[in-house]
């Protein structure tokens, strides 16, 4: 069985096919004997990119799995890097098997102490690019490749992340594909109405803090918390702190501007971590917070406030 993280994104989804595809062809195994998992679906993006690369096909998941068939199977978890990133049912039978294949390129991941075994490899800029480097060109096709391409695309957001590593597994897998045709199967930047006003809700709640050289900004959104911090970097933030209430948790955004010295960014997260008492996951320059509790506009701005008193206690 493959589980992927809660609302599987492209890099998840298209690391799930391709690994079980994988998988099929060495093994001899049939497709039935291995079952795809993602707990709470699929984002928009990953349906949309596929309809439009014609991969559609290739979806053969399911959003959930009876108990009895999770105890009894042997998992391989992937893109996954904290236990907040998976239903409790799905923590508490790998707590209690010990028995579980996790595989991930996150920066931090606390799911590492609850397996038996893992690959953990940071240096990948997607979990795309890991499995792609599984396949030889004889055993790779087009549908795969594109959606391998596609993983990639989306998680070094359109290679900004990339290393040598990306790009020359992209060079195998474009000989399968047009990557003119491919590229253009991702949503387009989503200058839409709700981001733009996202953006300009975002600059009127945003607070602004200079502590030691960095200049830091918090604020708070109803969604597109990581396209926002994004932009806070763009416009001049060094640290975006972007809050964000979902239906029954809050999540926290932390971005870094590449440049800022490491030992501030720790800093900056350390801070956020404790007036939160959560731990983060994520990748070298962004982190995320899950805390998992209902909280309203006002309480965000309090957490806001905090964050700018601790930092000032703490001095430089
Ligand atoms: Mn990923």
């Amino acid at each position: 069985m493959i589980i992927t993280h809660k609302q599987a994104d492209l890099d998840a989804v298209a690391s799930s096919i391709a690994l079980k595809h994988f998988l099929v062809s060495i093994e001899g195994l049939s497709k039935n004997d291995i079952t795809v998992v993602y707990p709470e679906g699929i984002s928009k993006e990953v349906e949309e990119s596929f309809k439009k690369c014609g991969i559609y096909h290739l979806f053969d998941y399911v959003n959930d799995v009876d108990e009895k068939l999770l105890r009894e199977s042997s998992l391989i978890i992937l893109d996954t890097a904290s236990e907040t990133q998976l239903p409790e049912k799905f923590i508490s039978i790998i707590n209690n098997k010990g028995e579980a294949l996790l595989i991930d390129h996150h920066y931090s991941n606390t799911l590492k102490k609850i397996v038996n075994n893992y690959y953990w490899d940071t240096e990948a800029a997607s979990l795309s690019e890991i499995v792609a480097e599984l396949y030889s060109e004889e055993d790779l096709h087009i549908d795969i490749s594109t959606a391998l391409v596609l993983g990639i695309l989306a998680d070094t957001g359109r290679f900004s992340r990339g290393s040598h590593r990306t790009f020359s597994v992209m060079g195998k897998l474009t000989k399968f594909n047009n990557y003119e045709t491919v590229k253009k199967c991702l949503p387009v930047s989503r200058e839409d109405r709700s981001i733009r006003i996202a953006r300009l809700k975002a600059l009127q709640r945003m607070a602004i803090e200079i502590y030691e050289e960095a200049i830091i900004v918090a604020t708070y959104v109803s969604s597109f918390e990581s396209e926002i911090a994004d932009f806070l970097i763009r416009i001049g933030s060094d640290a975006s702190i972007v809050i964000s209430p979902k239906n029954n948790e809050f999540r926290v955004m932390l971005k870094f501007r590449d440049e800022l010295k490491e030992e501030l960014k720790e800093r900056i997260l350390r801070t956020v971590e404790k007036i939160l008492a959560s731990r983060s996951a994520g990748h070298r320059d962004f982190a995320v917070i899950v805390v998992k509790r209902k909280i309203g506009k006002n309480e965000a701005q309090k957490i806001i406030s905090e964050i700018r008193r601790e930092l000032h206690l703490q001095g430089p």
